[in-house]
Protein backbone atom coordinates (compact mmCIF):
# COMPACT_ATOMS: atom_id res chain seq x y z
CA UNK A 1 0.00 0.00 0.00
CA UNK A 2 1.23 3.76 -0.58
CA UNK A 3 2.31 5.55 2.48
CA UNK A 4 -0.73 7.88 3.28
CA UNK A 5 1.04 10.60 4.45
CA UNK A 6 0.08 11.17 8.53
CA UNK A 7 -1.61 14.35 9.56
CA UNK A 8 1.39 16.96 10.34
CA UNK A 9 1.93 17.02 14.25
CA UNK A 10 1.36 21.00 15.60
CA UNK A 11 3.64 23.22 17.09
CA UNK A 12 2.90 26.33 19.47
CA UNK A 13 5.43 28.56 20.93
CA UNK A 14 5.13 32.24 21.82
CA UNK A 15 7.35 34.87 22.79
CA UNK A 16 6.65 38.46 25.20
CA UNK A 17 7.03 41.82 23.27
CA UNK A 18 8.73 43.00 26.72
CA UNK A 19 11.52 44.14 24.65
CA UNK A 20 13.98 43.98 21.99
CA UNK A 21 14.88 40.19 21.18
CA UNK A 22 18.08 38.95 22.07
CA UNK A 23 20.27 35.99 20.89
CA UNK A 24 19.06 34.26 23.87
CA UNK A 25 15.72 34.33 22.68
CA UNK A 26 16.82 33.61 18.92
CA UNK A 27 19.39 30.81 19.64
CA UNK A 28 16.75 29.05 22.28
CA UNK A 29 13.63 29.38 20.93
CA UNK A 30 12.89 31.76 17.40
CA UNK A 31 15.95 29.84 15.13
CA UNK A 32 14.31 26.28 15.87
CA UNK A 33 10.43 27.83 15.11
CA UNK A 34 12.05 28.66 11.58
CA UNK A 35 13.78 24.87 10.98
CA UNK A 36 10.51 23.21 12.89
CA UNK A 37 7.75 25.40 10.38
CA UNK A 38 8.63 22.80 7.49
CA UNK A 39 7.83 19.61 9.24
CA UNK A 40 5.07 20.79 11.15
CA UNK A 41 1.47 22.86 11.76
CA UNK A 42 2.80 25.69 13.20
CA UNK A 43 1.47 28.38 15.28
CA UNK A 44 3.24 31.32 17.03
CA UNK A 45 2.54 34.13 18.87
CA UNK A 46 3.04 37.50 20.48
CA UNK A 47 2.28 37.17 23.98
CA UNK A 48 1.15 40.38 24.51
CA UNK A 49 -1.55 39.32 27.46
CA UNK A 50 1.88 37.79 29.19
CA UNK A 51 3.58 40.93 28.70
CA UNK A 52 1.41 43.42 30.90
CA UNK A 53 1.91 40.69 33.82
CA UNK A 54 5.08 43.54 34.28
CA UNK A 55 3.75 47.05 34.55
CA UNK A 56 4.59 48.51 30.80
CA UNK A 57 4.17 51.79 29.18
CA UNK A 58 0.91 51.39 26.32
CA UNK A 59 2.93 52.80 23.69
CA UNK A 60 6.06 50.76 24.15
CA UNK A 61 4.07 47.88 24.16
CA UNK A 62 1.97 48.93 21.11
CA UNK A 63 5.27 49.82 19.48
CA UNK A 64 7.12 46.23 20.71
CA UNK A 65 4.40 44.22 19.63
CA UNK A 66 4.47 45.69 15.95
CA UNK A 67 8.35 45.54 15.90
CA UNK A 68 8.57 41.67 17.32
CA UNK A 69 5.53 40.82 14.89
CA UNK A 70 7.77 41.78 12.30
CA UNK A 71 11.02 39.98 13.67
CA UNK A 72 9.22 36.77 13.54
CA UNK A 73 8.62 37.73 9.45
CA UNK A 74 12.26 38.97 9.87
CA UNK A 75 13.41 35.51 10.99
CA UNK A 76 11.79 33.78 8.20
CA UNK A 77 8.91 32.24 9.55
CA UNK A 78 6.66 32.37 6.02
CA UNK A 79 2.77 33.55 6.89
CA UNK A 80 2.28 30.63 4.21
CA UNK A 81 3.40 27.86 6.23
CA UNK A 82 2.88 29.50 10.17
CA UNK A 83 0.17 30.89 11.42
CA UNK A 84 1.66 34.19 13.19
CA UNK A 85 -0.77 35.84 15.26
CA UNK A 86 -0.78 38.25 18.59
CA UNK A 87 -2.33 36.90 21.27
CA UNK A 88 -4.63 39.58 22.53
CA UNK A 89 -6.36 39.43 18.90
CA UNK A 90 -7.79 35.45 20.09
CA UNK A 91 -9.61 36.39 22.70
CA UNK A 92 -9.92 32.31 23.63
CA UNK A 93 -6.57 32.52 24.81
CA UNK A 94 -8.10 34.79 28.10
CA UNK A 95 -11.10 32.59 28.56
CA UNK A 96 -9.45 29.68 28.46
CA UNK A 97 -7.11 30.26 31.01
CA UNK A 98 -9.83 31.50 33.35
CA UNK A 99 -11.35 28.33 33.39
CA UNK A 100 -7.84 26.21 33.52
CA UNK A 101 -7.37 28.73 36.64
CA UNK A 102 -10.00 26.76 37.87
CA UNK A 103 -7.98 23.44 37.67
CA UNK A 104 -4.72 24.76 38.84
CA UNK A 105 -3.73 24.59 42.43
CA UNK A 106 -2.25 27.35 44.35
CA UNK A 107 0.23 24.99 45.28
CA UNK A 108 1.99 24.34 41.97
CA UNK A 109 1.80 27.97 41.10
CA UNK A 110 4.24 28.96 44.46
CA UNK A 111 6.11 26.59 43.30
CA UNK A 112 7.15 28.65 39.99
CA UNK A 113 10.86 29.97 39.89
CA UNK A 114 10.01 32.64 37.11
CA UNK A 115 7.07 33.91 39.87
CA UNK A 116 9.48 33.37 42.48
CA UNK A 117 12.26 35.40 40.23
CA UNK A 118 9.47 37.96 38.93
CA UNK A 119 8.02 38.59 42.28
CA UNK A 120 11.72 39.26 43.47
CA UNK A 121 12.41 41.67 41.04
CA UNK A 122 9.00 43.91 40.81
CA UNK A 123 8.24 43.21 44.31
CA UNK A 124 5.58 46.33 43.89
CA UNK A 125 3.60 44.61 41.66
CA UNK A 126 3.24 41.24 42.49
CA UNK A 127 -0.31 40.43 40.56
CA UNK A 128 -2.90 38.47 40.20
CA UNK A 129 -1.72 38.04 36.40
CA UNK A 130 1.52 37.35 37.38
CA UNK A 131 0.43 34.37 39.31
CA UNK A 132 -1.49 32.76 37.29
CA UNK A 133 1.10 33.38 34.30
CA UNK A 134 1.23 29.31 33.45
CA UNK A 135 -2.19 28.92 33.12
CA UNK A 136 -2.47 31.42 30.66
CA UNK A 137 0.55 30.09 28.95
CA UNK A 138 -1.00 26.55 29.46
CA UNK A 139 -4.09 27.49 27.31
CA UNK A 140 -1.89 28.95 24.91
CA UNK A 141 -0.92 25.85 24.11
CA UNK A 142 -3.69 23.75 25.04
CA UNK A 143 -6.17 25.46 22.78
CA UNK A 144 -4.41 24.40 20.15
CA UNK A 145 -3.77 20.91 20.93
CA UNK A 146 0.26 21.69 20.26
CA UNK A 147 2.14 18.25 20.34
CA UNK A 148 5.38 20.06 20.70
CA UNK A 149 6.37 23.25 22.26
CA UNK A 150 10.17 25.03 21.04
CA UNK A 151 11.17 26.67 24.01
CA UNK A 152 14.20 27.55 26.29
CA UNK A 153 15.73 25.80 29.11
CA UNK A 154 14.00 28.00 31.56
CA UNK A 155 10.23 27.90 30.36
CA UNK A 156 10.77 23.67 31.33
CA UNK A 157 8.83 23.75 34.53
CA UNK A 158 6.14 25.72 32.95
CA UNK A 159 5.41 23.04 30.03
CA UNK A 160 5.31 20.46 32.94
CA UNK A 161 2.50 22.45 34.78
CA UNK A 162 1.07 22.80 31.43
CA UNK A 163 0.89 18.85 31.03
CA UNK A 164 -0.27 18.19 34.66
CA UNK A 165 -3.11 20.64 34.18
CA UNK A 166 -3.96 18.81 30.90
CA UNK A 167 -3.62 15.32 32.53
CA UNK A 168 -5.94 16.78 35.57
CA UNK A 169 -8.71 17.88 32.97
CA UNK A 170 -8.38 14.82 30.81
CA UNK A 171 -8.67 12.74 33.67
CA UNK A 172 -12.17 14.51 35.15
CA UNK A 173 -13.54 14.89 31.87
CA UNK A 174 -12.50 12.53 29.34
CA UNK A 175 -9.67 12.97 26.69
CA UNK A 176 -10.03 16.81 25.66
CA UNK A 177 -6.51 18.05 25.39
CA UNK A 178 -3.55 16.67 23.68
CA UNK A 179 -0.05 16.28 26.25
CA UNK A 180 2.27 18.39 24.71
CA UNK A 181 6.20 18.01 24.64
CA UNK A 182 8.68 20.71 25.02
CA UNK A 183 11.55 20.98 22.24
CA UNK A 184 14.57 22.28 24.06
CA UNK A 185 17.45 22.19 22.28
CA UNK A 186 20.93 20.76 23.24
CA UNK A 187 23.00 23.45 22.95
CA UNK A 188 21.71 27.02 23.21
CA UNK A 189 18.56 26.16 25.60
CA UNK A 190 20.43 28.97 27.89
CA UNK A 191 22.34 31.49 26.61
CA UNK A 192 23.86 33.72 29.59
CA UNK A 193 25.11 37.14 30.08
CA UNK A 194 28.30 38.29 28.36
CA UNK A 195 28.97 39.95 31.12
CA UNK A 196 27.87 37.28 34.08
CA UNK A 197 27.86 34.67 32.31
CA UNK A 198 26.22 32.80 35.59
CA UNK A 199 23.01 34.57 34.67
CA UNK A 200 20.76 34.06 32.04
CA UNK A 201 21.23 36.52 28.98
CA UNK A 202 17.68 38.82 29.51
CA UNK A 203 16.33 41.45 27.66
CA UNK A 204 15.58 43.99 30.58
CA UNK A 205 19.52 43.91 31.48
CA UNK A 206 20.39 47.23 32.94
CA UNK A 207 24.44 46.67 31.58
CA UNK A 208 24.03 46.70 27.18
CA UNK A 209 26.88 45.15 27.09
CA UNK A 210 25.72 41.96 28.53
CA UNK A 211 22.96 40.83 26.02
CA UNK A 212 22.87 41.44 21.63
CA UNK A 213 19.94 42.34 20.29
CA UNK A 214 18.64 40.25 16.99
CA UNK A 215 18.75 44.08 15.62
CA UNK A 216 22.14 45.25 16.75
CA UNK A 217 24.61 46.65 14.61
CA UNK A 218 27.06 44.49 13.28
CA UNK A 219 29.60 46.95 15.04
CA UNK A 220 28.00 46.89 18.42
CA UNK A 221 28.00 42.96 18.05
CA UNK A 222 31.44 42.73 18.03
CA UNK A 223 32.59 45.24 20.55
CA UNK A 224 29.75 44.04 22.86
CA UNK A 225 31.58 40.47 22.21
CA UNK A 226 35.33 41.60 22.35
CA UNK A 227 34.17 42.80 25.77
CA UNK A 228 32.57 39.29 27.40
CA UNK A 229 33.62 38.64 30.50
CA UNK A 230 35.97 34.86 30.20
CA UNK A 231 38.56 33.66 33.00
CA UNK A 232 42.13 33.61 32.50
CA UNK A 233 43.18 29.96 31.43
CA UNK A 234 43.62 31.68 27.75
CA UNK A 235 42.34 28.24 26.13
CA UNK A 236 39.77 27.40 24.12
CA UNK A 237 37.55 24.94 25.48
CA UNK A 238 34.43 23.52 27.49
CA UNK A 239 34.72 23.11 30.76
CA UNK A 240 34.16 23.63 34.69
CA UNK A 241 34.62 27.02 35.65
CA UNK A 242 34.83 28.37 32.25
CA UNK A 243 31.60 29.19 32.23
CA UNK A 244 31.67 32.44 29.87
CA UNK A 245 33.86 30.64 27.10
CA UNK A 246 31.43 27.79 27.91
CA UNK A 247 28.70 30.42 26.69
CA UNK A 248 30.29 31.39 23.60
CA UNK A 249 30.95 28.27 22.72
CA UNK A 250 27.16 27.54 22.49
CA UNK A 251 26.70 30.60 20.82
CA UNK A 252 29.29 29.74 17.84
CA UNK A 253 28.16 26.11 18.03
CA UNK A 254 24.22 26.89 17.39
CA UNK A 255 25.44 29.10 15.13
CA UNK A 256 27.60 27.13 12.83
CA UNK A 257 26.45 23.78 13.83
CA UNK A 258 30.22 22.68 14.53
CA UNK A 259 30.77 20.86 17.46
CA UNK A 260 32.57 21.86 20.59
CA UNK A 261 35.65 18.99 19.88
CA UNK A 262 35.37 21.18 16.17
CA UNK A 263 35.52 24.46 17.88
CA UNK A 264 38.49 23.59 19.99
CA UNK A 265 40.21 21.97 17.23
CA UNK A 266 40.08 25.09 15.60
CA UNK A 267 40.87 27.47 17.86
CA UNK A 268 44.03 25.15 19.17
CA UNK A 269 47.01 27.00 20.08
CA UNK A 270 44.72 30.40 19.40
CA UNK A 271 43.74 32.68 22.09
CA UNK A 272 40.38 34.24 23.33
CA UNK A 273 40.83 37.71 20.99
CA UNK A 274 40.68 35.39 17.66
CA UNK A 275 37.97 33.44 19.09
CA UNK A 276 35.75 36.14 20.53
CA UNK A 277 36.05 37.75 16.27
CA UNK A 278 35.11 34.80 14.87
CA UNK A 279 32.02 34.27 17.32
CA UNK A 280 31.04 37.78 16.48
CA UNK A 281 31.66 36.95 12.56
CA UNK A 282 29.40 34.35 12.58
CA UNK A 283 26.57 36.00 14.61
CA UNK A 284 27.05 39.31 12.44
CA UNK A 285 26.49 37.34 9.56
CA UNK A 286 23.31 35.30 10.48
CA UNK A 287 22.02 38.30 11.99
CA UNK A 288 22.61 40.47 8.62
CA UNK A 289 19.63 39.12 6.62
CA UNK A 290 17.46 39.34 9.59
CA UNK A 291 18.17 43.52 10.06
CA UNK A 292 17.61 43.85 6.71
CA UNK A 293 14.59 42.06 6.36
CA UNK A 294 13.23 43.69 9.31
CA UNK A 295 14.25 47.50 8.08
CA UNK A 296 11.66 46.94 4.98
CA UNK A 297 8.75 45.08 6.70
CA UNK A 298 8.80 47.91 9.38
CA UNK A 299 8.06 50.40 7.44
CA UNK A 300 5.07 48.58 5.42
CA UNK A 301 2.57 48.62 8.25
CA UNK A 302 -0.08 48.31 6.09
CA UNK A 303 1.27 45.25 5.15
CA UNK A 304 1.99 43.90 8.64
CA UNK A 305 -1.95 45.00 9.60
CA UNK A 306 -2.98 42.50 6.97
CA UNK A 307 -0.75 39.62 8.14
CA UNK A 308 -1.59 39.65 11.55
CA UNK A 309 -5.04 39.98 11.03
CA UNK A 310 -5.02 37.33 8.53
CA UNK A 311 -3.20 35.38 11.16
CA UNK A 312 -5.54 36.08 14.11
CA UNK A 313 -8.61 34.68 11.83
CA UNK A 314 -6.91 31.30 11.15
CA UNK A 315 -6.17 31.14 15.12
CA UNK A 316 -9.27 31.77 15.86
CA UNK A 317 -10.82 29.05 13.92
CA UNK A 318 -9.06 26.32 15.25
CA UNK A 319 -8.96 27.71 19.28
CA UNK A 320 -12.76 28.68 19.05
CA UNK A 321 -13.56 24.60 18.54
CA UNK A 322 -11.30 23.85 20.82
CA UNK A 323 -12.59 25.87 23.91
CA UNK A 324 -16.44 24.94 22.89
CA UNK A 325 -15.52 21.72 23.63
CA UNK A 326 -14.06 22.63 27.18
CA UNK A 327 -17.35 24.53 27.72
CA UNK A 328 -20.00 21.48 27.16
CA UNK A 329 -17.53 19.52 29.14
CA UNK A 330 -16.95 21.55 32.68
CA UNK A 331 -20.94 22.23 31.94
CA UNK A 332 -21.98 25.56 30.42
CA UNK A 333 -24.93 25.59 28.74
CA UNK A 334 -24.40 26.77 24.90
P1 LIG B 1 11.57 38.67 29.94
O1 LIG B 1 12.95 39.13 30.30
O2 LIG B 1 10.64 39.77 29.58
O3 LIG B 1 10.96 37.69 30.91
P2 LIG B 1 12.36 36.50 28.18
O4 LIG B 1 13.24 36.75 26.99
O5 LIG B 1 12.92 35.73 29.32
O6 LIG B 1 11.74 37.90 28.57
P3 LIG B 1 10.31 35.55 26.39
O7 LIG B 1 10.49 36.73 25.56
O8 LIG B 1 8.89 35.22 26.54
O9 LIG B 1 11.03 35.72 27.78
O10 LIG B 1 11.09 34.30 25.82
C1 LIG B 1 10.80 33.74 24.58
C2 LIG B 1 11.57 32.46 24.38
O11 LIG B 1 12.99 32.69 24.47
C3 LIG B 1 11.26 31.40 25.44
O12 LIG B 1 11.10 30.15 24.79
C4 LIG B 1 12.48 31.39 26.33
O13 LIG B 1 12.69 30.14 26.92
C5 LIG B 1 13.58 31.74 25.36
N1 LIG B 1 14.72 32.38 26.02
C6 LIG B 1 14.69 33.54 26.74
N2 LIG B 1 15.93 33.85 27.19
C7 LIG B 1 16.76 32.86 26.75
C8 LIG B 1 18.17 32.61 26.91
N3 LIG B 1 18.96 33.42 27.59
N4 LIG B 1 18.68 31.49 26.34
C9 LIG B 1 17.89 30.65 25.63
N5 LIG B 1 16.56 30.82 25.47
C10 LIG B 1 15.99 31.92 26.01
N1 LIG C 1 6.11 32.07 29.04
C1 LIG C 1 6.98 32.19 27.91
C2 LIG C 1 6.31 32.84 26.74
C3 LIG C 1 5.09 32.09 26.37
C4 LIG C 1 5.04 30.78 25.79
C5 LIG C 1 3.65 30.47 25.64
C6 LIG C 1 6.01 29.87 25.38
C7 LIG C 1 3.80 32.49 26.55
N2 LIG C 1 2.95 31.54 26.12
C8 LIG C 1 3.24 29.26 25.12
C9 LIG C 1 5.57 28.66 24.84
C10 LIG C 1 4.22 28.36 24.71
C11 LIG C 1 8.21 32.98 28.40
O1 LIG C 1 8.15 33.67 29.36
N3 LIG C 1 9.30 32.87 27.76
Amino acid sequence: MENQTAPKKRIFSAIKPTGSFTLGNYIGALKNWVNLQEEYDSLFAIADLHAITIRIDPAKLRAQTLQSYAILSAIGLDPEKSILFIQSHVHEHAELAWILNCYSQFGEMTRMTQFKDKSAKHADNINLGLFAYPSLMAADILLYNADLVPIGADQKQHLELTRTIAQRFNGLYSETFTMPEGFIPKVGARIMSLQNPLEKMGKSDSNENAYIKILDKPEDILRKFKRAVTDSDAKVFYGEGKEGINNLMSIYSSVTGLSFEQIERDFDGKGYGDFKVAVAEAVIEELRPVREKYDMLINDKAYLESLYKAGAEKATYIARKTLSKVKRKVGFIS
